[in-house]
């Protein structure tokens, strides 16, 4: 069989579900501004259907679709060269999704880490979509036919799996039709960690909002969750080596490269020897630096809702142009009869 080349295009998406954060905007959203320059067709989707795999108030996930959308625009994102919008107003994810229920094993999705962690010790009453959210994020990348995701570390096995229902839908079809996609998990920041516990990731679904800075967080509350966070009694070492077995130092040391654009030695050869009590308000400086713009931008933004919502139909529009031919050549291939 031929190998089909695929055109270089980048899918990833956000969850309207929470607020965004810093783990957000170093993981996923300031690459995602990144690779828009690069030579790839972008596509950035508000993934509206994954949130509701758990409860979510309408009106709230609403309101945070929008938010969502106005912090993809107030990173960088520019929607005139990329493709942005909500996922529910492409009906192509869900309709690919099915087929990819058909196609993947129950066995893969029990393996699924995300699916553990979040339902808990209650898993009997989770809902069927969380169980089923990697199938539709397999969808959400190979409907694009992407060719690259960039996302946080803690997608990596997602990805996987996306990977793995490419190869066994091409192989049960005999079809070279879905690309084996490219996870891109880098940058300086690939997991942010909480603020309150190095050894868990930042999250939007952490009780403690001391645990994450929110992009919408004033530059007193930056302060603040900076200055509590959760560290060691040692200075900050001069070698990166030095890091290691201190989580927390670690990831605060991480975020300042991050925002920076200093490598970690670069950070440590201005910080090495500094207790935290000298670092801490370096890093809340910093932070409000790069963060207070999107913040501001963002305010600006959500105070015409109308407009975000046509950019966001706009994009849907232009993101079916590709999802509407795949998915007919998909049913074509499986058998469904049509016009
Ligand atoms: N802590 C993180 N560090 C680096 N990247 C992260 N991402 C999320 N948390 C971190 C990346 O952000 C993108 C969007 O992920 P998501 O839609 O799963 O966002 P989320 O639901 O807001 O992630 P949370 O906060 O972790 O939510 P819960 O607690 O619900 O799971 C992805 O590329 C992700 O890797």
């Amino acid at each position: 069989m031929t190998q089909t080349q695929f055109t270089p295009r980048v899918f990833s998406g956000i969850q309207p579900s929470g607020n965004l954060h810093l783990g957000n905007y170093l993981g996923a959203l300031k690459r995602f501004v990144d690779m828009q320059e690069e030579d790839f067709e972008t596509v950035y989707c508000i993934v509206d259907l994954h949130a509701i795999t758990v409860w979510q108030d309408p009106e709230q996930l609403r309101q945070k679709t929008r938010e969502v959308c106005a912090g993809f625009i107030a990173s960088g994102l520019d929607p005139a060269k990329s493709i942005l919008f909500n996922q529910s107003q492409v009906p192509e994810h869900a309709q690919l999704a099915w087929i990819f229920n058909c196609v993947a094993r129950i066995g893969w999705m029990q393996r699924m880490t995300q699916f553990k962690d979040k339902a808990g010790k209650n898993a009997e009453n989770a809902s069927l979509g969380l169980f089923a959210y990697p199938s539709l994020m397999a969808s959400d990348i190979l409907v694009y036919h992407a060719t690259h995701v960039p996302v946080g570390e803690d997608q990596k096995q997602h990805l996987e799996l996306t990977r793995d229902i490419a190869a066994k839908f091409n192989h049960d079809y005999g079809v070279d039709f879905f690309p084996i996609t490219e996870p891109v998990i880098g940058g300086a920041a690939p997991r942010v960690m909480s603020l309150r516990d190095g050894s868990k990731k930042m999250s939007s679904s952490d009780a403690s909002d001391m645990s994450r800075i929110n992009l919408n967080d004033d530059a007193d509350a930056i302060a603040k969750k900076i200055r509590k966070a959760k560290t060691d009694p040692e200075a900050l070492p001069s070698e990166a080596a030095g890091l290691e077995d201190r989580p927390e130092a670690r990831n605060l040391v991480r975020i300042y490269s991050a925002l920076s654009g200093l490598d970690v030695d670069g950070v440590l050869a201005e910080v090495g020897g500094k207790q935290f009590g000298a670092f801490k308000p370096m890093l809340a400086d910093l932070a409000v630096e790069k963060l207070s713009p999107i913040t501001t931008e963002m305010d600006r933004l959500l105070a015409d809702p109308a407009e975000i919502d046509r950019i966001m139909s706009d994009g849907a529009k232009r993101a079916r142009e590709i999802t509407a031919p795949i998915l007919r050549r998909t049913y074509e291939i499986v058998g469904m009869v049509g016009a």
